[in-house]
């Protein structure tokens, strides 16, 4: 597969948070930065999207009484909501880029989840999934058609991005060896979702 000047590499949450010492650390998130910053070098379009909380959001555990992370879930007007520690709280450094990532070329930092009764995990669209993010005009008023996802986490906002992108008529490709994911299960059921949607999955080295 050879990269186009109408593809274009979306890093997907690559936080301080996100990865080993964060708080809600996904198991060697870090360790896929080197591999990100030199895909980034040969794409000529790079976006990144910056999970972006404020206190007491709907997702975090500690805004409902006597609710776990990772266990419980809450029912919204969306539907169920996962219930996660407390993460990427804006303007906290734990919501920053990883300082290892290095990306010159990364022309646009998408923030989702700023609103507080709704979570994105998606960087299309929010979990209600009819509020956009805006991502799609910027990709289409651009010109850029073909997508390859990287970053963290697979299971989660990585898989959802592909799957919406998938959805809203854009060529997916999800670059596994660039992700890392939360548990084993979710990535199971994932793969099978992006499988069925016609979500290309390949490794890095299948790029020319
Ligand atoms: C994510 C859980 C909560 C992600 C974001 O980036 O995959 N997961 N917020
Ligand atoms: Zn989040």
């Amino acid at each position: 597969m050879t990269i186009q000047p109408t593809d274009v590499l979306i890093v997907i949450d690559l936080q301080v948070d996100f990865c080993p010492g964060g708080s809600l650390a996904v198991r060697d998130g870090n360790t896929i930065i080197p591999l990100i910053n030199r895909l980034a070098m040969r794409f000529d379009h790079v976006v990144a999207t910056q999970d972006w909380h404020p206190q007491g959001h709907i997702s975090f555990a500690s805004a409902h009484l006597g609710k776990q992370p990772f266990i419980d879930t809450v029912e919204t007007p969306y539907g169920t909501q996962h219930l996660w520690p407390d993460h990427c709280v804006q303007n906290s450094a734990g919501a920053a880029l990883h300082p290892d990532l290095l990306i010159e070329n990364l022309e646009l930092i998408l923030r989702k989840g700023f609103r507080r009764e709704i979570d994105s995990y998606s960087a299309f669209v929010e979990n209600d999934k009819t509020t956009p993010t805006g991502l799609a005009g910027y990709l289409r008023e651009r010109n850029l058609r073909r997508l390859f996802f990287v970053g963290l986490a697979y299971d989660y906002c990585v898989g959802s991005s592909a799957l919406d992108g998938q959805r809203l008529g854009f060529e997916c490709i999800v670059i596994e060896d660039a992700t890392r994911g939360i548990a084993e299960d979710s990535q199971r059921t994932m793969r099978d979702r992006l499988d069925a949607a016609g979500v290309k999955s390949i490794q890095s080295n299948a790029l020319a």
